[in-house]
């Protein structure tokens, strides 16, 4: 194992519940919207991947046509980017226990460290400077990045091409399912870190799946990585979950 290449949204950060899904809210209410997303809808509504087509996809259901939605959204969305930034400079969004610790072990073994994320750009760099320093992920790619959001693989491909590795040399360390479809569509085996809104996913093929970043050291990461055939497909062996 190579590389390890990490989440962000539920998985480096406590991020959605008191952060995101807050930031919403608030843009929404000074956008003078009476939507209101709560902690259990929110849940339901991070089956859809990055934050505009998220809210695309409510508004949508709330019965607002398209010309409306194309028109609000973004600037819905440019906002609540701001107002997370501001829960996450206050305070209000935290690592995950354990995470920076890992990142200390892995980095102490020379193993290089990315991050593949459906989240924008915006607020991850800001984020992982503010909870890790920015100049240890040698990669980062954001949703502004990638063609397409998770489950698609873009993000994982885009982050193996920047670090020049085969699949089979690295490990992606996941919170959903969303996130781990996507990571073994790019032939990555995949550690999930289940968290409250995840912990009831179909999680299928996970590597491992753990409660928390204490569950895990190098050497279980690296056997993991090292376990898989390179994921060739034809054999339904590696890394890819069973047909
Ligand atoms: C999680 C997401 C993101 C966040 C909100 O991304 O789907 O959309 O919920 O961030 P990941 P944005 O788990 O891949 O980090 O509003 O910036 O999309
Ligand atoms: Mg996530």
């Amino acid at each position: 194992m190579e590389a390890v290449i990490l989440d962000v949204d539920g998985t480096l950060a406590d991020s959605e519940r008191d952060g995101h899904r807050v930031a919403f809210n608030l843009a929404f209410e000074e956008f003078g919207l009476d939507h209101r997303w709560d902690v259990e809808q929110y849940g339901r509504l991070l089956e859809v991947t990055g934050g505009q087509r998220r809210l695309h996809a409510y508004l949508e259901d709330e019965g607002m046509d398209a010309a409306e939605r194309d028109e609000l959204v973004p600037r819905l969305h440019a906002r609540k980017t701001e107002l997370f930034q501001e829960l996450v400079a206050e305070g209000k969004v935290q690592p995950r226990p354990g995470t920076a610790e890992l990142l200390d072990r892995l980095e102490g073994e020379g193993v290089r460290l990315a991050v593949a994320t459906t989240g924008s750009r915006g607020w991850v760099a800001p984020l992982l400077d503010r909870f890790f320093g920015l100049d240890r992920f040698e990669t980062i790619v954001a949703g502004d990045e990638a063609p397409a959001r998770k489950p698609d693989p873009a993000a994982y491909v885009m982050a193996l091409e920047a670090l020049r590795l085969p699949p089979s040399a690295a490990l992606a360390v996941e919170d959903s399912r969303n996130g781990l479809l996507a990571a073994h569509a790019a032939d990555l085996a995949c550690v999930v870190v289940v968290n409250d809104y995840t912990r009831d996913h179909d999680l299928e093929g996970a590597a491992l799946v753990v409660d928390d970043f204490g569950a895990l050291d190098v050497a279980t990461l690296r056997r993991l990585c090292d376990s898989g055939d390179g994921g060739d497909d034809d054999d339904g062996g590696g890394h890819r979950p069973p047909a």
